[in-house]
């Protein structure tokens, strides 16, 4: 589909803008929008460098996309809202600080980077945009890495749902920095995977989960309000998937994308939305041996713990 290339290209214009902090850090929690109060960090030309507390949101002004683009927390939500009714629109929202922790000194390859963490990402997305008879919208989310001078992109990896005119589509994708694309102006080599979805479905799940030992991460979808997840497209991220030069110099960042591509009316309240970001972080294999030599008392507990949690879903 063409628009996963414009995405790409257009992309790379904004990675730089929410490139993480080099502290190193392992970074979990969740947002449910419901106090309607977006805190948010509004980075443009002269402050990208701003560091990010975790927690904390971060859109640019200075995206290449027009004006209009607007999100905005409300009814208990965040959303995505552009005024435009021709072009590309897009909103890109980062979160936090590095998803995972990170090596600010670089350049000793992943066997050095501390990326060994394993964390589960989740949030439901709405894009009801299903009667369009021109163009096409994406909404979904992602992590990216940036290069070791933390001024570029690396590559990204994410799912999200993209409507057209004649299909919804998930959409799992990756890209890789590739500096001779575009006349050596550089871009994104994309690797798209589509998924139709017949249903035509305005709201979604989607899921990253990565595995800090294998470094592999797979994305999943749910139609289900979360009761199932199918799988999208796994990236290995230490292998076929890798960016460019030493992987991972300074961890992940996880974001929001939302765009709106010819639509020929404006997105209003509503349409395109995000709710119940989570990322979980994973006990790694070793706790649960250490959980298992507890013995059958400890372990009840444990999974007693475990059972209120998902309850509490
Ligand atoms: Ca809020
Ligand atoms: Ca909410």
């Amino acid at each position: 589909m063409k628009s996963t290339r414009l995405h790409a290209a257009l992309l790379a214009l904004s990675v730089a803008a929410f490139a993480p902090d080099v502290s190193a850090q392992v970074f979990v929690g969740a947002d449910n929008f419901n106090d309607n109060t977006l805190t948010a960090q509004i980075v443009n030309g002269s402050n990208l460098g701003l560091s990010q507390l975790p927690g904390q949101w971060r859109f640019r002004t200075d995206n290449a996309d027009g004006s209009g683009n607007l999100w905005t927390e409300t009814n208990q939500r965040m959303e995505w809202t552009t005024s435009s009714t021709t072009g590309f629109n897009r909103g890109q929202l980062g979160w936090a600080t590095p998803v995972v922790s990170s090596n600010p000194t670089g350049s000793a390859g992943l066997s050095a980077q501390p990326y060994t963490s394993s964390w589960v990402a989740s949030v439901a997305v709405t894009n009801n945009l299903t009667a369009l008879t021109t163009g096409y919208s994406y909404t979904g989310f992602e992590i990216y890495t940036t290069n070791a001078t933390n001024t570029g992109s690396n590559a990204y990896y994410g799912i999200a749902l993209n409507q057209a005119v004649n299909a919804t589509w998930i959409v799992a994708e990756w890209g890789k920095w590739d500096s001779t694309l575009n006349g050596g102006a550089g871009g994104f080599a994309v690797t798209p995977t589509f998924i139709p979805v017949a249903s035509r479905d305005a709201s979604v799940q989607l899921r990253l989960s990565y595995d800090g030992g294998t470094k592999v991460l797979d994305t999943s979808y749910s139609l289900d309000g979360g009761a199932t997840f199918l799988s999208g497209a796994s990236f290995d991220l230490a292998g076929a998937q890798a960016g460019i030069s030493a992987p991972y110099n300074n961890g992940f960042g996880l974001e929001f994308y939302a765009s709106a591509n010819d639509l020929g009316s404006a997105v209003t309240s509503g349409q395109m939305s995000f709710d119940n970001l989570s990322v979980t972080a994973v006990p790694e294999p070793s706790t649960y041996a250490a959980l298992a030599g507890l013995g059958a008392l400890g372990l009840v507990g444990w999974r007693r713990r475990i059972t209120a949690a998902a309850g509490a879903r």
